[in-house]
């Protein structure tokens, strides 16, 4: 990991990387057996505490800088994060800054569809308490789901919200 032996805290001695699926279902550390079988005969670890079958990773945004409840000077600065739509690429991030219109982020490299890509904003942020959002657009430009779901049982959805104030 990093051109350094894996941690064992990240899993050494082996570790699985599953594209296209969230961590607790296809991520697994610390691997020293496997064995091949169906959903029909194994019920997975996970499973049993109340996690979905099946993980896929939803499209989604995340704001990275500012961060949430911070209060920062006013200015010019950068918003910035992270996005992912593992198996469909991200093709753009939209920030919208309170009631404002929705604005298009600037993106990092393309290293391809299963990785992180990082976006950012430039800002010139006035005094006052601000709320941004970010979503992502993935695929052929379809726009993340605002429909908010919690963590548990597949993965959260709903756009990324922050309130930062600014002075
Ligand atoms: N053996 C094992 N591997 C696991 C888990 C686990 O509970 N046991 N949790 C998974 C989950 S949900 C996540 S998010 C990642 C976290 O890995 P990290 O600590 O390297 O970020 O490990 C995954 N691999
Ligand atoms: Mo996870």
């Amino acid at each position: 990991m990093n051109g350094e032996p894996l941690p064992r805290e990240h899993g050494f001695p082996a570790r699985l990387v599953t594209p296209g699926l969230y961590g607790y279902v296809g991520a697994t550390k610390w691997v020293t057996k496997l064995t091949v079988t169906t959903y029909a005969e194994h019920r997975a670890y996970w499973t049993d505490r109340g996690w979905s079958e099946k993980g896929p990773i939803k499209p989604s945004a995340r704001i990275d800088t500012p961060r949430a409840g911070r209060t920062i000077d006013a200015g010019r600065l950068a918003i910035g994060g992270v996005a992912w739509a593992q198996h469909q690429g991200i093709v753009g991030v939209e920030v919208q800054i309170d009631d404002g219109e929705w604005q298009t982020a600037k993106l990092g490299p393309n290293v391809g569809i299963d990785y992180w890509r990082q976006w950012w904003l430039s800002w010139d942020a006035p005094k006052g308490q601000h709320t941004i959002k970010a979503r992502c657009r993935y695929a052929d430009g379809k726009v993340q789901t605002s429909q908010e779901a919690e963590v548990t049982p597949d993965g959260s959805s709903g756009w990324h919200t922050v309130s930062v104030g600014v002075r």
